[in-house]
C-alpha cells in the first residue's frame, strides 16, 4: 500500500478546540463559550477557556507538527478574534494567524485553513445567527479579510467545516451551540451557511482573482438499512437524505432533494428563504471536495421518527465514541460520490478515533487508534488504485482537545495532552503515523510498529 510523492499527509485541529486564551488578543465570546455555561449541554461543564493553550504554545506545537513530518496542517480561524464586534476588525487577532501560517511555511508545512469551524461570534448570534440571512454578508466580510490578509500564506481554503453539525446538531438536535431544537431554523441556517460558502468562493475567484484552491468540507455518513424490508430501506433513504443528500445535492447539483423537502414541509412552513439565484451560487464550482469520515449509520424503521430514523444495534467493533468502525463502508461512500456527484479531487480533511488512552510511565500504547487509522489509510490507497483520486488525508487530531459536548472526556489526539500541566506526550500512533509518512507506505510501518 503505497502513496505517491504528491499525496498530502496532514493532521487537523480547530480554533475553539485547542486555542484557549478566550479573553485575549481582543477576542469576544462565541456561541460555544456561552453554550458551555449552559447546564446539561457539555460534559461536566467543560469549556474551551484554556483548552490546549495553543494560542500561547503554537511554536512548540509547530515543532511537533514538523517532527511528525506532515506535508500540511489544517487549522481554523476564530471569527470572534477577527471581528470581536459587528463591523469592527481586530488586527491583533489576525496577527496570530499570520504568525502561525508564516512559521508553518517556514518549516515547509502547508497551511490548510478552515474559515468556519463553529465558533460563531455572539454578536452575530444575538442578531439571529445563521438563521438570519444577513449572516451571509457577515461571513463574506470575515472571509474577505482572511483572504486578503493571509494571501500567499495559505495553501488551501476550506469555507465551512461540516454544515450538518453546525446546522442540524446546532439548530435542530440541540446537541451543539446554540442548542436550539427547531427544524425550520436548522434548514434556514444550513441554507445560509451553504450560500455563504458559494459567496466566499465567488469572492476569492471572481473578485480577488486568487488562484489559491478553495472547497468545502462535509461530514458524510453512509447509511444502511437493518434489514432488506421496504420500511427499513425507506428509513435508510430518509436518513441518507438528512445526513448526506441535504448537503451533497445543493453543493453539486444546485437543488435540494425533493423527497426531503416533502418530509420537512411538515415542520418547515415555507421554503421562501431560498431566493432566486441562490442555488446557482451554492453550486458554484470549487477546486476540491473535503470529506470528514468517522463512521457509518445502521437504521431501522420507526413510525415516530419520520426522517431521522432510529439507529439500530450493530455488532461492529466500535471506537470510544461508540461509533462503528467501517472502512469498507467508507470505500462504498467514495465510490458513490464519484458515481453520483463529483470528479473533483477529494481530500479526507478528517478521520481518526477517540479511545480511552492510558498513560504508562510517559508512553501511551494506543494500538486501537493505530489499527483504526491503518484500516482507513489502506482504504484510501485501495480507492486510489481504483482511480478515485483522493489527494490527501488529514488525521483528526494532532492533540487531545475540547471534544465539543463531550468536553475533555474524549481524546482524539495522536499527541496526548495533560490538561493540568499542558505537557504534550506522543502516543504510539504519532510515532506510527510519522513512520507511515516517512515511508509513504503502510507495509514497512507494520514492522516498525512492533518495535515501539
Ligand atoms: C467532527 N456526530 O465533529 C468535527 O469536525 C471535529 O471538530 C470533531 O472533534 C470531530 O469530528 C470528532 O467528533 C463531529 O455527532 C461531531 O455525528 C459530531 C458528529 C460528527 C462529527
Amino acid at each position: 500500500m503505497h502513496f505517491n510523492e504528491h499525496f498530502i499527509f496532514g493532521t487537523a485541529t480547530s480554533s475553539y478546540q485547542i486555542e484557549g486564551a478566550y479573553r485575549e488578543g481582543g477576542r469576544t465570546p462565541s456561541i460555544w463559550d456561552v453554550f458551555c455555561e449552559t447546564d446539561g449541554k457539555v460534559f461536566e461543564r467543560h469549556n474551551g477557556n484554556v483548552a490546549c493553550d495553543h494560542y500561547h504554545r503554537f511554536e512548540e506545537d509547530i515543532q511537533h507538527i514538523k517532527k511528525l513530518g506532515v506535508d500540511s496542517y489544517r487549522f481554523s480561524i476564530a471569527w470572534p478574534r477577527i471581528f470581536p464586534e459587528k463591523g469592527v476588525y481586530n488586527a491583533e487577532g489576525m496577527a496570530f494567524y499570520k504568525k502561525l501560517s508564516e512559521r508553518l511555511r517556514g518549516e515547509g508545512i502547508k497551511p490548510a485553513v478552515t474559515l468556519y469551524h463553529w465558533d460563531l461570534p455572539m454578536w452575530a448570534h444575538e442578531e439571529g445567527g445563521w438563521v438570519n440571512r444577513s449572516s451571509v454578508e457577515w461571513f463574506t466580510d470575515f472571509a474577505r479579510v482572511c483572504f486578503t490578509e493571509l494571501d500567499g500564506l495559505v495553501d488551501s481554503w476550506i469555507t465551512h467545516n461540516e454544515p450538518w453539525c453546525a446546522g442540524f446538531l446546532g439548530y435542530h438536535l440541540g446537541q451543539h451551540a446554540p442548542g436550539h431544537t427547531n427544524l425550520e431554523e436548522a434548514v434556514k441556517a444550513i441554507h445560509h451557511i451553504l450560500l455563504s460558502h458559494g459567496k466566499a468562493v465567488q469572492l476569492l475567484k471572481e473578485e480577488l482573482h486568487s488562484a489559491t484552491p478553495i472547497g468545502i468540507t462535509l461530514n458524510l455518513t453512509p447509511i444502511y438499512p437493518k434489514t432488506d424490508g421496504t420500511n427499513d430501506r425507506l428509513a435508510a433513504n430518509n436518513s441518507d437524505g438528512y445526513s448526506n443528500r441535504w448537503f451533497l445535492d445543493p453543493v453539486f447539483k444546485g437543488t435540494y432533494p425533493v423527497d426531503m423537502m416533502n418530509l420537512f414541509s411538515k415542520y418547515v412552513h415555507s421554503f421562501d428563504f431560498i431566493h432566486p439565484g441562490d442555488m446557482e451560487i451554492i453550486s458554484v464550482p470549487c477546486d476540491f471536495f473535503g470529506i470528514n469520515f468517522y463512521s457509518r449509520g445502521l437504521v431501522e424503521f420507526s413510525a415516530a421518527n419520520d426522517f431521522m430514523s432510529k439507529g439500530a444495534y450493530s455488532d461492529y467493533d466500535k471506537t470510544g465514541m461508540g461509533w462503528d468502525i467501517a472502512p469498507d463502508e467508507f470505500k462504498d461512500l467514495i465510490r458513490r460520490l464519484r458515481h453520483e456527484y463529483t470528479a473533483l479531487p477529494i481530500f479526507i480533511t478528517e478521520n481518526g478515533a477517540a479511545f480511552d488512552d492510558q498513560v504508562e510511565e510517559g508512553s501511551i500504547h494506543d494500538q486501537r487508534r493505530i489499527a483504526y487509522v491503518e484500516k482507513h489509510l489502506k482504504a484510501v490507497a485501495e480507492l486510489n488504485e481504483e482511480g478515485m483520486n483522493i489527494e490527501g488525508y488529514f488525521l483528526w487530531s494532532l492533540l487531545d482537545n475540547f471534544e465539543w459536548s463531550f468536553g475533555y472526556d474524549k481524546r482524539f489526539g495522536i499527541i496526548y495532552v495533560d490538561f493540568d500541566t499542558q505537557e504534550r506526550i506522543w502516543k504510539d500512533s504519532a510515532h506510527w503515523y510519522s513512520n507511515v509518512i516517512r515511508n509513504r507506505s503502510l507495509e514497512t510501518v507494520s514492522i516498525n510498529t512492533q518495535q515501539i
